[in-house]
């Protein structure tokens, strides 16, 4: 039965995966994989710097597949970046701001980039299914060792 339920969950990430409209605050990088003072100062700096210029932020899609989180520019469609969940090793909500959340991004030369994103609807829902595409890399990571094991 679990096992089902998990299956019917995956669909949604499948293929090109769970598309959110957003745009870009900022990014830069940070010395900590994971501090939610350290990512919420950080985002509230990468507003102040979108302020300061007083242009607009880039339009961006993120899409959530079963193993990435894509973000492409959504006018030219090119792609910014394609972050693995398993690098991603923290995620926070700007509790002053209902539309905007952000991650940081492991890089492979181990640097710690925080992606601040604002959401068209609720951050909340985009936060959901992270949390659940988290679940679901857990889900079958227990299950390849319990297989290795078996
Ligand atoms: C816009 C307003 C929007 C904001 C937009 C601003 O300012 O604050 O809410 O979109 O950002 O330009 P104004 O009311 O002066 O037109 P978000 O809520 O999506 O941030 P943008 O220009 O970066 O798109």
């Amino acid at each position: 039965k679990a096992a089902t339920t998990a299956a019917a969950n995956t669909k949604k990430f499948e293929g090109d995966g769970l598309p959110f409209r957003a745009k870009l605050i900022g990014m830069e990088d940070l010395t900590v994989d994971r501090d939610e003072k350290i990512c919420l100062d950080s985002m509230f700096k990468l507003k102040a710097v979108v302020r300061a210029r007083g242009e607009h932020k880039q339009r961006i899609q993120l899409n959530l597949t079963m193993t990435t989180v894509k973000i492409t520019d959504e006018t030219t469609k090119a792609q910014i970046a394609c972050h693995e969940i398993e690098r991603i090793s923290f995620v926070v909500i700007d509790p002053r701001d209902t539309r905007a959340f952000g991650y940081i991004y492991n890089t492979s030369d181990d640097r710690h980039q925080f992606w601040a994103i604002k959401t068209e609807r609720a951050a909340a829902a985009t936060v959901l299914a992270l949390k659940e595409l988290f679940e679901l890399a857990f889900e079958k990571y227990t299950n390849d060792v319990k297989l290795k094991e078996s």
